[in-house]
């Protein structure tokens, strides 16, 4: 980096500061942050309007044209993003940061027909009506399947926090393919993938989803005991990475929140923030200590097989109790509560295995727990629960989450302090032990503006390469050209391949990723057509077209070749309940038609080779329409077909 740059970096970092230091402090005080606080640190909801921008010239220079990607270029990495309250998942192509395509999970899309077509429908759950279950949706991470510690390209695994979901989407075709709903959870936050199995050695790819459940609640939660918190519970699933089936339950004191697994199999865990099992943030912030709960899955199924479960209200999943006072002696707990620093947020584990970093959001350091010594504990070796802590480094103010170097080194995002900050994992150690000489921390740098999920390019895996960091950031305020009181979010790139860490882009995305991972694109391989053959209602030739009735039921069998559909017009009764059933013949890579229905709400896409299927009421007589939506052919205005719905 030049020198130049090195002090428009360092003025940037001024300006933040003294922005940060005229910051209303009262939202921090409230929430009895300042306590843990020796300097200014932002409120959370900042008021003042932003300092001057840094501008473009604080990032341009040499350095940066070496991370971008020139026209015709492809990326190194995909990174899968989780969209927050939109629902969705994304997928960027790193470097560049380009937004590739938006994967409609819990939500619904009118581009592609999510939550319109008959198929996503039963996916997504309907109601006895046919009407969608719900229409919102809350992702918060995602996670692929794993195959010998490292990413298999099967899968993508992603929670719904608001009604407790997790949701599958195939990585051959960047879809959602199955959607299940946790019984008994409400607020289900952390999911992650096992790596291995557990007691058979020969299977050593992810069968299993651990999903955290967050709020407790009364169970069964069916209408009482509003004023009675000691009655709430949380709940910790196990899902079959397969059926996605729900396996089993832990009934857990205190909360889940983000959700980790251990490279062996043995051990999935997660970290508490209300270990108080309080209901308001005063109750939830009253303790000293919260902890990072650990399950043993053996053990656990092997409960569940003894028949030593209850089941809860109309669920049938079995749920072994997990608390506590059940699990005081070690030789049997299949849980173990080990104490870590003032309500953590993030639990991660070390690329070698060997480590569990919990951060203490508030608290200024993360705990670093070992996972030889939780088994140790399981064992009946180890005492005390926190005895397997075996590091407590103070690391910045707000720590929330950690990625990995696959070089012994951490990295992790400071919510308050707006930093990245890097960390020796074996240094922690040494001076946990008392040698003093050693100082852990590395190195920081700002981010802009207090990051929420940072994660390294395969940090989550034994294939860790130490390349990228990406900080999502929770605030970007001055970064970009503004567009209204609704600010996008920054995804900051940081390379990490040196000793310092370097800011390289700053990324605009759309509110709000709370995470993502990151993965080399030779990981990913995708599917560029559609097999006929996958859909048993395929219309599989143009000769096929027709219109069958049964009663009032009438089937519309279509097909779609450019410039034209496979019926020019057909006509239905008012009243009838029709289905059109639409497959593309095209076999032409990137050749997608649209299906729409002016008035009648229908919009959708068939890829190459794709069948999909609508159904609606034709309760408006007239001619209608259906045209192309998606621009195919020199000819695509003129793809249209009429439906006559007569009176
Ligand atoms: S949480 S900003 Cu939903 Cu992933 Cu930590
Ligand atoms: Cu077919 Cu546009
Ligand atoms: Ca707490």
């Amino acid at each position: 980096m030049s020198k130049k740059q090195e002090l428009s970096t360092e003025a940037v970092g001024m300006g933040r500061r003294r922005f940060i230091n005229t910051a209303a402090l009262a939202g921090l005080t409230t929430v009895g942050l300042a306590a843990c606080n020796d300097k200014a640190a932002p409120s959370a909801a900042p008021a003042a309007p932003a300092a001057p921008a840094a501008g473009p010239a604080a990032h341009a220079g040499p350095e940066v044209g070496k991370y971008e990607v020139a026209p015709g270029q492809l990326d190194d990495y995909y990174s899968f993003s989780s969209g927050g309250h939109s629902g969705e998942v994304r997928i960027y192509g790193l470097p560049s940061g380009r937004l590739f395509k938006r994967i409609p999970v819990f939500n619904m899309d009118c581009l592609v027909g999510w939550g319109i077509t008959n198929e996503s429908k039963k996916i997504l759950g309907t109601k006895p009506d046919g009407s969608l279950k719900y229409h919102t949706g809350d992702t918060h991470h995602v996670h692929p399947s794993y195959k010998d510690g490292t990413y298999d390209g099967r899968y993508i695994f992603v929670n719904d926090k608001i009604h407790g979901r997790l949701a599958r989407i195939r990585m051959d075709t960047m879809e959602t393919d199955k959607i299940t709903e946790l019984p008994l959870v409400q607020g289900f936050h952390g999911v992650f993938p096992d790596k291995r199995d557990p007691v058979d050695p020969a299977i050593n790819h992810t069968t299993r989803v651990f999903c955290g459940g967050e709020f407790g609640i009364p169970l069964p939660n069916d209408g009482h005991d509003l004023n009675k918190p000691e009655a709430y519970r949380s709940i910790f699933t196990c899902v079959d990475a397969e059926s996605m089936e729900v396996r089993w339950q832990v009934l857990i004191d205190g909360n889940c929140d983000l959700v980790a697994t251990s490279y062996d199999g043995k051990l999935a865990c997660t970290n508490q923030y209300n270990t108080e099992n309080g209901v308001h943030y005063e109750d939830m912030m009253s303790a000293e200590r919260d902890a990072c709960l650990f399950f043993n899955v053996a053990r656990i199924e092997a409960a569940v097989k003894a028949g030593k479960f209850k089941t809860y209200g109309a669920s049938k999943v079995p749920v072994v109790d997990g608390s506590k006072a059940a699990n005081a002696d070690p030789k049997t707990a299949l849980t173990c509560y080990v104490p870590v620093a003032k309500n953590p947020h993030g639990v991660n584990a070390s690329p070698d295995g060997k480590y569990y970093a919990c951060s203490g959001k508030l608290s200024p350091t993360a705990t670093l727990i070992e996972h030889a010594l939780v088994l140790k504990w399981f064992d009946g070796e180890l005492k005390d629960p926190r005895d397997t802590v075996v590091a407590e480094p103070e690391i910045g103010l707000g720590p929330l989450h950690t990625g990995f170097d696959g070089r012994g080194n951490a990295y992790t995002t400071l919510f308050l302090d707006s930093q990245i900050v890097k960390w020796n994992v074996e240094a922690a150690i040494k001076s946990f032990k008392g040698d003093k000489s050693v100082n852990p921390v590395v190195d920081r740098i700002d981010v802009q503006y207090q990051p929420g999920h940072g994660f390294t390019s395969m940090g989550e895996t034994k294939d860790a390469d130490g390349k990228f960091f990406l900080s999502d950031n929770k605030f970007s305020k001055d970064r970009f050209l503004p567009v209204g009181p609704l600010h996008p979010e920054t995804a900051q790139l940081i390379d990490i391949s040196g000793d310092k860490m370097k800011l390289v882009a700053d990324h605009s995305v759309y509110s709000e990723p709370h995470d993502s991972i990151i993965i080399p694109r030779s990981l990913v391989r995708t599917r560029q057509v559609y097999d006929l053959n996958d859909f048993p209602n395929a219309v599989k030739d143009a000769k096929d077209c027709r219109v069958e009735r049964k009663g009032k039921k009438v089937t519309i069998y279509l097909t779609s070749q450019a410039p034209a559909f496979g019926l020019r017009e057909w006509t239905v009764k008012r009243g009838d309940e029709v289905t059109i059933i639409l497959t593309n013949l095209d076999k032409v890579e990137d050749l997608t038609h649209g299906f729409a229905i002016p008035k009648y709400d229908i919009q959708f896409i068939v890829n190459p080779q794709e069948t999909k299927s609508v159904t609606f009421t034709a309760d408006k007589p007239g001619v209608y329409w259906c045209y192309c939506t998606n621009f195919c052919h020199a000819l695509h205005l003129e793809m249209r077909s009429r439906m006559l719905v007569e009176a």
